[in-house]
């Protein structure tokens, strides 16, 4: 697959990045560096809190990719294994700031009864829910775009598949109230910029979507309270939804009457106004709307470009696949180039929103280069694309992937 790495062993100390993006000094932590199969691919892995070591795109503020290798552990991602990205260099806010007790969620704007909420008093008047859903980068596999675009080069790692647990967002909205005039849910967190000139991170919904049940307001992922990078205390979780919508350290809510305007929602986050979202590489779109909902994706995790498998003696392929919560009907695999395909078996359906596990039993035959391309379909019939589609911000790339290996 394109998503392979090779790990070199590089070893220096990066004590001094670590203070420099204001986080706690970790003594002697030696950095091995991975090569992303992309020009200037080079990337440090680096340990954060929480976190074993990651891919590190930019230090401040922090953004860590998951090694592609953790996919194939399971089809839940391992919180110390899940990737990280913030826009503000002044992120994230230190753990004093956040801290559980004194952290309120404030709810205000056009509703009848504004609310201040505890972490406590969030868990104790609301009912629990949970989702298994994934959380993915608008720019995932953003470094394999050609030609290339700006912004975080990053491979196949921004992305991951959790068990969210909180409560609904609904829940808390029909208890503040919305006023006959909200249009729009606001949500803030508690990171800020650090220079004045900087527009603070803030996302907008409709008021239709906010109260749809799926969407929670979440404080723990995979039976523990969210880490620090990923949003403690409290994040948004929008199932099915690229993760700009998944606010961090949330601790406002403002429902407004009129449509929001922040630099992140226009002229950041937009995608080309059509059907895939794509135009003819090099050019600009015409109109642009708010990113919203995944397209269909599925991915080799067993098998990584460059292996060798041995011919006639059989493996098992296996996967995943997701969509933006339609649910994945199909997997298939083509061993020539996409003439032929075999369905793959799915595995255990944990939901709409979450990665499929697929299996297919394969045994190479001939000798030689071979390709193994995989395709996933959703309950809409929507699939992935041969080629590449293109647009300028890098977003929502869903082509089949290719994985190429050598039958000895
Ligand atoms: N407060 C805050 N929340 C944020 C962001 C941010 O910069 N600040 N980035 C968003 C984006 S673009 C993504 S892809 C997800 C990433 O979630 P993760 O860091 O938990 O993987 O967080 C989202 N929530
Ligand atoms: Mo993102």
């Amino acid at each position: 697959m394109r998503s392979n790495q090779t790990l070199s062993r590089r070893h220096f100390l990066v004590r001094g990045a670590v203070l420099a993006a204001g986080l706690p000094a970790l003594s002697s932590l030696a950095e091995d560096t991975v090569t992303l199969p992309f020009e200037n691919g080079e990337r440090p892995l680096v340990t954060y809190p929480q976190k074993r070591p990651l891919i590190r795109l930019t230090s401040r503020p922090p953004q860590l990719e998951t090694p592609f290798s953790v996919f194939n552990e399971g089809v839940l991602t391992p919180n110390d294994a899940f990737f990280v990205r913030y826009h503000l260099a002044g992120s994230p806010p230190s753990m004093e700031q956040l801290g559980a007790d004194k952290f309120r969620l404030n709810i205000k704007g056009a509703v009848t009864t504004p609310l201040t909420l505890s972490l406590d008093e969030l868990k104790k008047d609301f009912e629990q829910a949970e989702v298994v859903a994934v959380n993915q980068c608008s720019g995932n596999s953003r470094g394999f775009f050609k030609p290339r675009v700006q912004g975080g080069q990053s491979a196949n790692g921004a992305m991951g598949n959790a068990k969210w647990k909180g409560v609904r967002l609904k829940d808390v909205l029909a208890k503040a109230g919305l006023a006959a005039t909200a249009k729009q849910a606001v949500f803030n967190g508690m990171d800020k910029p650090l220079l004045p000139g900087t527009p603070d991170f803030v996302k907008a919904i409709d008021v239709d979507q906010a109260i749809e049940p799926d969407l929670l307001l979440a404080y723990e992922m995979n039976g523990e309270p969210l880490p620090w990078l990923n949003g403690f205390p409290l994040r948004l979780v929008v199932p099915g939804h690229y993760g700009t919508y998944w606010i961090k350290h949330l601790n406002e809510i403002q429902i407004t009457a009129d449509q929001f305007k922040g630099f992140w929602m226009d002229p950041a986050y937009r995608i080309p106004d059509d059907a895939c979202a794509a135009i003819e590489p090099g050019t600009k779109p015409k109109h642009t709307i708010p990113i919203t909902r995944f397209n269909v994706r599925s991915f080799l995790t067993s098998v990584v470009d460059g292996a060798t498998l041995k011919s006639g003696r059989p493996v098992t392929l296996r996967g995943i696949a997701f969509d933006g919560g339609y649910g994945i009907t199909e997997v298939a695999v083509s061993d020539d180039n996409g003439r032929t395909w075999r369905g793959a078996d799915l595995g255990k359906d944990l939901g709409k929103y979450s990665f499929r596990e697929w299996t297919l039993p394969f045994t190479p035959t001939r000798a030689g280069q071979l390709s193994l391309r995989v395709r996933a379909t959703n309950r809409l019939g929507q699939s992935q694309p041969m080629e590449p589609l293109w647009n300028p911000s890098g977003y929502m790339r869903n082509v089949v992937e290719t994985t190429t290996v050598t039958v000895a």
